[in-house]
């Protein structure tokens, strides 16, 4: 009996995998196919996938051509299946051509011509295209513009920089410059706002106003009673309005998550980070430090991501001490906020005038996390025990600083009408309760 094996990940299954798949299955007498992994996708570069595995591996099932399905999770599991299910033949479309000889010392290489005029990534194309536009400061519309490159069923529709002298027009078509924030809105299905704190409430608020979604640089807004009303009326109006933490969107930070929800350092007393980045505020124009990020709305949302999604947000008590370079202006170079819960503590230290190691530790009843800087662009983190042996790295890939993966669960949240998990109403809200706080010094003591 001929085995034969194949591997893909079928998303949105189409003529051409149907195809595939019956001539693989002419080749031999027994098909086994392998589905991918989200992890092994996510790994190899492919980001945009739309079904779930479970979905895949149904509609593989229901062509009738496969006689087993497995799942392909790691690099390097090609030989491993090879061997162990003893196959004759390993088939893959012509797109591929060359990349598996290699396994030629273990089975035949079968190379078939791909089916032309139909794949995934068009049919993901055509049935949801997100008009996105940009506003606000030029250093991160430029960053999100270059990442929604690798994000299908978005296009950037429009761009209003704030910063205009700031503007490289030759890294912009000059068409999709909009001459206001309202020339913008009318071009787009949903807005990315990187524009001042102070003014998100209002930047948000117009663009909910005109039925947009809003992907938003946290803090969303600078008072609670803000961020209720604008939660409503995007709830109201069946709008997605999301947080840009990239960090929250990355996959290492997320397993990191999981992996201490499910009790892998016992219980989890002590969340301790840090984020600081030295700007060169020799040069700032004084009178202009209240148009700038400030310390705590620069890093506060990143550092108390952790806090709040491992602790929640039910503190007893919280201390903030800041350093002032300008107090009227409410400019911190530096602040640091002590939390005490009823079983737990946690820290935060930010600066935009103080440099310090930017780690995160979070310290167990059985042992600690450690994550070296800078943290919150995390692609490997370390679990450490008190007998060494048992300790584990985990490495896990994290492409443009984890924006790509925030605009492709934008797109996604768009797409489902469900609000994402990455980052929960609770998390959001509790960032712009601390923030508030900030500003009417509470509990705040000025060093
Ligand atoms: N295919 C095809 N014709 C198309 C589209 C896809 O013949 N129009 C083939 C591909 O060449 C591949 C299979 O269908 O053999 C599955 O395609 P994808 O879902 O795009 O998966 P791919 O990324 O090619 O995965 O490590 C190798 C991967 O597992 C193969």
């Amino acid at each position: 009996m001929k085995r034969v094996i194949t591997y893909g990940t079928f998303d949105l299954l189409h003529f051409g995998h149907v195809r595939l798949l019956e001539r693989a299955k002419s080749l031999g007498d027994y098909l086994i196919v392998g589905v991918t992994a989200e992890d092994f996708d996510k790994a190899r570069g492919k980001i945009n996938v739309e079904q779930s595995l479970m979905e895949r591996i149904e509609a593989v099932k229901k062509t009738g051509l496969a006689d087993e399905v497995i799942v392909e999770e790691y690099e390097g599991q090609k030989i491993d299946d090879i061997q162990r299910y003893d196959i004759d033949i390993f088939a893959i479309g012509s797109d591929w051509v060359g990349k598996f000889d290699y396994l030629n010392e273990y089975c035949k290489v079968v190379y078939l011509d791909r089916t032309q005029g139909v794949s995934s990534t068009e049919l993901r194309a055509e049935r949801n295209t997100v008009r996105l536009g940009l506003m606000g400061r030029y250093s991160n519309v430029r960053k999100y513009m270059a990442e929604a490159v690798y994000v299908n069923g978005l296009e950037i529709a429009g761009v209003y920089v704030e910063d205009r002298d700031q503007l490289n027009l030759d890294a912009l078509n000059t068409e999709s410059i909009a001459e206001s924030y309202d020339d913008l809105l009318e071009k787009v299905d949903a807005v990315y706002i990187t524009s001042h704190p102070s003014h998100h409430f209002e930047d948000i608020h117009k663009a909910l106003m005109k039925g947009k979604h809003v992907l938003c640089e946290s803090p969303i807004a600078l008072t609670v009673k803000q961020y209720d009303d604008l939660s409503s009326l995007a709830n109201e109006k069946q709008l997605i309005l999301m947080d840009a933490i990239k960090t929250a969107y990355g996959m290492a930070y997320n397993r990191l998550v999981l992996l201490l929800k499910g009790g892998k350092i016992g219980k989890v007393v002590s969340v301790d980070a840090t984020c600081t980045s030295l700007s060169d505020l020799q040069q700032v124009d004084y009178t202009e430090l209240g148009n700038k990020w400030n310390s705590i709305c620069a890093w506060g949302p990143t550092a108390l991501l952790p806090v709040f999604q491992l602790l929640g947000p039910n503190y007893k008590s919280k201390v903030i001490t800041s350093s002032f370079l300008d107090k009227e202006q409410y400019f911190d170079v530096f602040t640091k906020i002590a939390f005490i819960y009823d079983h737990a503590v946690a820290s935060i230290k930010v600066g935009k005038g103080v440099k310090s190691e930017g780690e995160l530790i979070i310290s167990g009843t059985q042992g600690y996390v450690y994550v070296p800087a800078p943290w919150w662009k995390m692609d490997y983190f370390e679990l450490r025990y008190e007998d060494s042996n048992r300790n584990r790295r985990y490495f896990y890939p994290l492409d443009g600083e984890g924006i790509r993966y925030e605009l492709v669960t934008f797109v996604k949240t768009i797409e489902t009408g469900r609000s994402s998990h990455y980052i929960q109403s609770i998390t959001s809200k509790a960032i712009v309760q601390v923030v508030e706080d900030f500003y009417n010094r509470n509990n705040l003591i000025e060093i």
